[in-house]
């Protein structure tokens, strides 16, 4: 296929950037961290979103590739950043899980840029865990014990969540936009959010909710006690340099 083949070569040519978008404390709006999303960038100038090519990288296995060079950029840019604590968050497939030295790659990415462990959180959706064989836990496990954090993405959207809770202990829990989109006007997403955030406080879990988009949404999580936020309102993912710029600026 076309498109694979372009894929490959920008594997080869090394065609990718991050952007990074804020995490705020919604206490007292400071930013925590950032989360670190994947473009491509074509020849032509065009950036390509992650959906539009995730897919096949996960399917053809050159999301191995791909994962080891975000896990080094990610960490490498922000260590350079003028910031000893902010946080980087980085997005891991289940492919990466199946194939590949993930662990291998973590630890390296870590000794390359000197970031300390604790400032790494790595996301998962319940699909890695959906193919629930030891392996994975025991690869969460190891990861876990090198110091760096792992959160659950998109939660509420897979199956058995609570099932994936019992089993591995995450240090965060990022609700998924759809249920905070509907927070302000429909009562069910409000108790579900609601939920999970008592859940968190009673697990000891960091909640946070994702696709916040107005000051309405933001003041409700911050009356429920929600601690980070995340979307449109608080920032969009952009170049590391313009989150520099905004949001640390140098004494
Ligand atoms: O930035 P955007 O909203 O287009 O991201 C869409 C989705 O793509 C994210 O929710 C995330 O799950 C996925 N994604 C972004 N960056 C990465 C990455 O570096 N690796 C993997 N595996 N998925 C990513
Ligand atoms: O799957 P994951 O949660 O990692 O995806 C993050 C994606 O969500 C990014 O691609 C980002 O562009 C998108 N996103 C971030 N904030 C918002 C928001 O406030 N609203 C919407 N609709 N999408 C958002
Ligand atoms: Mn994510
Ligand atoms: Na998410």
């Amino acid at each position: 296929r076309a498109l694979e083949a372009d894929l490959r070569r920008a594997v080869r040519e090394g065609r990718f950037e991050l952007h990074y978008q804020p995490l705020v404390r919604t206490a007292m709006g400071r930013v925590s961290g950032v989360e670190a999303l994947l473009r491509w960038r074509r020849a032509d100038g065009g950036l390509v979103p992650p959906a539009d090519f995730v897919p096949l990288a996960e399917e053809t296995g050159l999301i191995v590739p791909i994962g080891h060079w975000v896990l080094h950029e990610a960490c490498a840019e922000v260590a350079r950043w003028p910031s000893e604590v902010l946080g980087v968050a980085v997005n891991l497939s289940p492919a990466q899980f199946r194939r590949g030295d993930l662990v291998g790659s973590v630890r390296s990415a870590l000794a390359a840029s000197g970031l300390a462990p604790e400032r790494l959180e790595l996301e998962i959706t319940e699909s890695v865990l959906l193919e629930d064989d030891r392996a994975t836990l025991g690869t969460l496990r190891e990861l876990r014990a090198l110091g760096v954090r792992i959160a659950m993405d998109d939660f509420g959207t897979g199956y058995s969540s609570l099932g994936y809770l019992q089993r591995f202990p995450f240090d965060k829990i990022k609700i998924d936009r759809s249920f905070v989109r509907g927070m302000a006007h429909d009562a069910n997403c409000m108790a579900i959010v609601r939920a999970v955030v008592s859940l968190g406080a009673t697990l000891g879990v960091t909640i946070t909710a994702e696709g916040v988009e107005t000051p309405e949404q933001l003041a409700l999580l911050r009356d429920i006690g929600c601690d980070e936020a995340q979307g449109f309102l608080l920032g969009r993912p952009k170049p590391g340099s313009e989150v520099v710029e905004q949001h640390l600026p140098r004494a």
